[in-house]
């Protein structure tokens, strides 16, 4: 009964996704959160997005987002969790490029947020919301930009560790190696790069230590590709440690972003699971 229901679901949002808007479509919308006992209680979004025609690299835009419940109305209200009422994650199909914006709210499930893309090529977009009462949705959204395209991103798994800013990045996952269905922490190391000494002068980012999103390489991203983890508390203040799991095989990438004396920074790496 539950998986007719499922079903039926996805096939709405199949239809609905076909007849909304050509530049950009939603793709699909459903809870972060699949397990749940009462599911006549639970409701289902989706985000529809409007992009300008002919964008060019380099060149600012804005990017119109506007969530709407399974009836098609509005959602006027949204809960604020990290911080902020929407969390926007762009990225480059190739995962080489990664963007996290706060869209804003202008009112009525209408959001707004400026941006500007580094080359031509297909990009991702990953909305994170929570409409009032309502569990986390995701909601992801395409665009493209016509023009000559960049070399594919290189997928460097061997990489655990890089220098950024007067920093040195270490990167270590345990247990190793790492499976799917596996409960693994992941830590980030920071050290000072001159001496090797832990570094100093880590602040909340969105109210955490750290914050990180891992994507599945895949040729066609959906909401399964994505997750995002919060940092543990506690700890040595020079390390940031996550712990997640990876729900398939296969190659992903992870960005973890933390704020060093008042600057976000964005530490990447490929890891194979
Ligand atoms: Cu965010």
């Amino acid at each position: 009964m539950q998986k007719k229901h499922l079903i039926i679901r996805i096939c709405f949002v199949l239809v609905w996704t076909a007849s909304t808007f050509s530049i950009a479509i939603a793709q699909d919308a459903h809870s972060q959160h699949e397990a749940h006992s009462d599911e006549a209680a639970e409701k289902s979004f989706k985000a529809e997005m409007s992009v300008p025609d002919g964008i060019r690299q380099e060149e600012p835009f804005k990017i119109k987002i506007f969530i709407k419940d399974d009836k098609g109305q509005n959602v006027p209200d949204f809960d604020m969790f990290q911080e902020k009422l929407m969390h926007l994650i762009l990225v480059s199909n190739d995962l080489g490029f990664f963007s996290h914006l706060h869209p804003e709210h202008q009112g009525d499930g209408y959001f707004l947020t400026d941006t500007t893309l580094p080359s031509a090529g297909d990009y991702t977009l990953f909305s994170d919301y929570r409409p009032a009462g309502q569990k986390e949705q995701l909601s992801v959204l395409k665009l493209g930009i016509k023009g000559k395209e960049k070399p594919s991103d290189t997928t460097d798994t061997q990489k655990t560790e890089k220098i950024i800013d007067d920093m040195k990045v270490s990167l270590t996952f345990s247990p190793t190696p790492v499976k799917a269905n596996e409960e693994t922490t992941i830590t980030f190391d920071l050290k000072q790069f001159v001496d090797n000494s832990p570094v100093k002068g880590l602040q909340p980012y969105l109210g955490e230590k750290g914050h990180l999103v891992i994507i599945k390489k895949s040729s066609v991203f959906t909401s399964k590709n994505y997750i995002h983890a919060h940092a543990m508390k506690g700890g040595e203040d020079s390390k940031i440690e996550f712990m997640t799991g990876f729900p398939e095989a296969g190659l992903y990438k992870i960005w973890c972003q933390f704020d060093y004396k008042g600057k976000i920074i964005v530490a990447d790496f490929w890891i194979n699971v």
